[in-house]
């Protein structure tokens, strides 16, 4: 035999062995297939042919729901509810801008929530959304057998048909079946609808528990609280503030399904604060993010990193925080939240960083959409002990303000609004020792980035940008109620006469010297004051 038939002989004698043993091609995977198809999970076998499940998955013992390989896939769209959706119209029906007229523009729509509330309650507690998820997330299939979940709702305060909204939308948008429960848990709530008339009205509804914390807790001990409950094998958290957009909760649950490490996001769509209207987040989906002061942003997704189908999951290094779901037992290896977290914020980076350093991943699902009213202030009272202060002199008993106060420009005396809850609500006598050791208007959550800063010994203080550098924007309190800065070495002080707010040789017993910080409490003021190196 010549060389080159030898070598021809070799390449089909190898070529049949494949064609008989290899699995899943030749002679083996056809025999395979035409038993399946003969079978009575011939039809869905096909299906999840056609969705892309591997055929060798195919045959293998059904695992533990947790492992979603293997398991046949189902299109989870409720095609009924969504026609219906369809033909609704009326005020805020499609996500529409409700036409606000003037009267309803008014400060007292937007006191109590940060939102107009107005609006909210002219809208159908079940309205519709527009559909503005990728095309491609209309042919996605899941998990037919997926884990189901307990959705959990912290609510503190929270407007009436707001947190109906919440609910409803998720009742009608969720697969009956994917929902353990709805766990509603009131964080102290001290508004009327809140109590009797709520629960009257959710016992309607048998998957909904109402739960309350004893005293005032904050959003994040208020979670675990409902997460401490919860039954099912997911755990959803969502806002008191929101609507689930059209089959949201199954592209959760799948991820959650094939990977338990993994902490699914749905992307967070913007609910007007005054008319209502529902749209994409500017940019729509782009990776979380924060900047050195802790505050939390979202950058563009590098294109290398983009995915070539739009539609499908991402991953994503912080999340925005409330919105997210994560299965129930491995929150708990993660150990929950820090109960030490008061109020709000800094919870989703803690959450975040335990997730990546503990195996896990995070991840954003451009098929899953939630809406979420962004408020334009914070309108709850956030109790003593925050870094939250009115500062009062003591010699003028007017406080500082900055009403007026642009960056650059001195800070000036004014009268002192009554009440901590209006101070915070307008928002111009209240300032925060931030842990950068200086101080800023503005409450902890909505910092202005300008701090208090002065050049030298006998100049104004001002307004400038903060740099966190402490220099001349190094501040200390001290017993004697005087405003020390060490790098000039001087006190602050003022004039009733013409308002200013100036430098002065430290004479502690002048009362014009002596600073009264409303609202805080000693710890605060001990962190602030702690560090001493310039
Ligand atoms: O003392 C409180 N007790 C509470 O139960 C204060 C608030 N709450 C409830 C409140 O009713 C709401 O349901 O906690 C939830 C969050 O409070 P919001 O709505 O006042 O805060 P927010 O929308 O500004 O919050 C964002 O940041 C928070 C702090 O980090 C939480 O993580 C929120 O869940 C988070 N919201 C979102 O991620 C939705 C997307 C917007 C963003 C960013
Ligand atoms: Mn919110």
């Amino acid at each position: 035999m010549k060389r080159k038939e030898k070598r021809l002989l070799q390449a089909v004698a190898l070529g049949l062995t494949a064609l008989v043993f290899l699995p899943n091609v030749g002679l083996w995977a056809l025999y395979r297939e035409r038993q399946l198809e003969g079978g009575p999970e011939g039809a869905e076998a096909a299906a999840a042919a056609r969705a892309g499940v591997a055929q060798g998955q195919q045959r293998r013992p059904r695992k533990d729901i947790y492992f979603g390989d293997g398991q046949r896939r189902k299109d989870w769209h409720d095609k009924e509810a969504i026609r219906k959706d369809a033909e609704r119209v009326g005020n805020g029906e499609q996500g529409k801008p409700f036409p606000l007229t003037d009267a309803e523009r008014v400060d007292q729509a937007y006191r109590e929530n940060g939102f107009n509330i107005f609006v909210s309650d002219k809208i159908a507690l079940n309205r519709s959304l527009p559909d503005i998820r990728h095309p491609n997330c209309n042919s996605k299939l899941y998990l037919e057998k997926l884990p189901n979940t307990s959705i959990i709702i912290p609510f503190h305060n929270e407007g009436w048909s707001s947190l109906l909204r919440t609910v409803h939308s998720v009742l009608s948008r969720s697969p009956p079946e994917l929902v353990a429960e709805i766990v509603l848990v009131d964080d102290f709530s001290d508004r009327e609808h809140l109590k009797k008339r709520l629960e009257d009205y959710m016992a309607q509804f048998p998957s909904v528990r109402i739960l309350r914390t004893k005293k005032r807790e904050g959003l994040i001990r208020t979670r675990m609280l409902g997460a401490s409950v919860a039954i099912g094998d997911v755990i959803t958290f969502l806002d008191s503030h929101c609507e689930a957009n059209v089959n949201w909760l199954p592209p959760l649950l799948d991820r959650i399904a094939s990977n338990r490490k993994t902490i699914v996001c749905p992307m967070i769509d913007v609910i007007d604060n005054d008319h209502f209207g529902y749209k994409t987040q500017a940019g729509d989906a782009m990776r979380g993010a924060f900047d050195w002061e802790m505050y939390y942003k979202r950058i563009p997704i590098p294109p290398e990193l983009q995915k070539p189908d739009p539609s499908d999951p991402f991953e994503s290094p912080v999340m925005a925080g409330g919105l997210f779901a994560v299965d129930r037992k491995w929150f708990w290896e993660l150990g929950g939240y820090d109960p030490g977290l008061e109020i709000w914020g800094g919870e989703q980076y803690e959450i975040s960083f335990k997730v990546w350093m503990c195996g896990g991943r995070m991840e954003d699902i451009p098929c899953s959409r939630v809406g979420h009213i962004y408020r334009k202030y914070i309108p709850y009272k956030i109790p003593t002990g925050v870094s939250l202060a009115r500062i009062r002199n003591v010699g003028t008993q007017l406080c500082i303000g900055t009403k007026h106060g642009a960056p650059g420009s001195p800070l000036r005396l004014e009268g002192c609004v009554k009440g901590r809850a209006e101070a915070a609500w307008s928002n111009v006598q209240v300032f925060t020792f931030s842990w950068r050791e200086d101080i800023r208007p503005g409450d902890p959550q909505h910092t202005k980035k300008f701090c208090f800063d002065t050049i030298s010994h006998s100049s104004p203080v001002t307004l400038y940008d903060c740099h966190g550098m402490k220099g001349n924007q190094l501040w200390k309190y001290g017993n004697d109620k005087t405003l020390y800065h060490p790098v000039s070495g001087s006190c602050m002080d003022c004039t009733e006469s013409d308002h200013r707010v100036f430098m002065n040789t430290c004479s502690p017993s002048s009362p014009t010297q002596q600073w009264i910080f409303q609202y805080t409490n000693s710890t605060v003021l001990e962190k602030f004051n702690r560090n001493s190196d310039l």
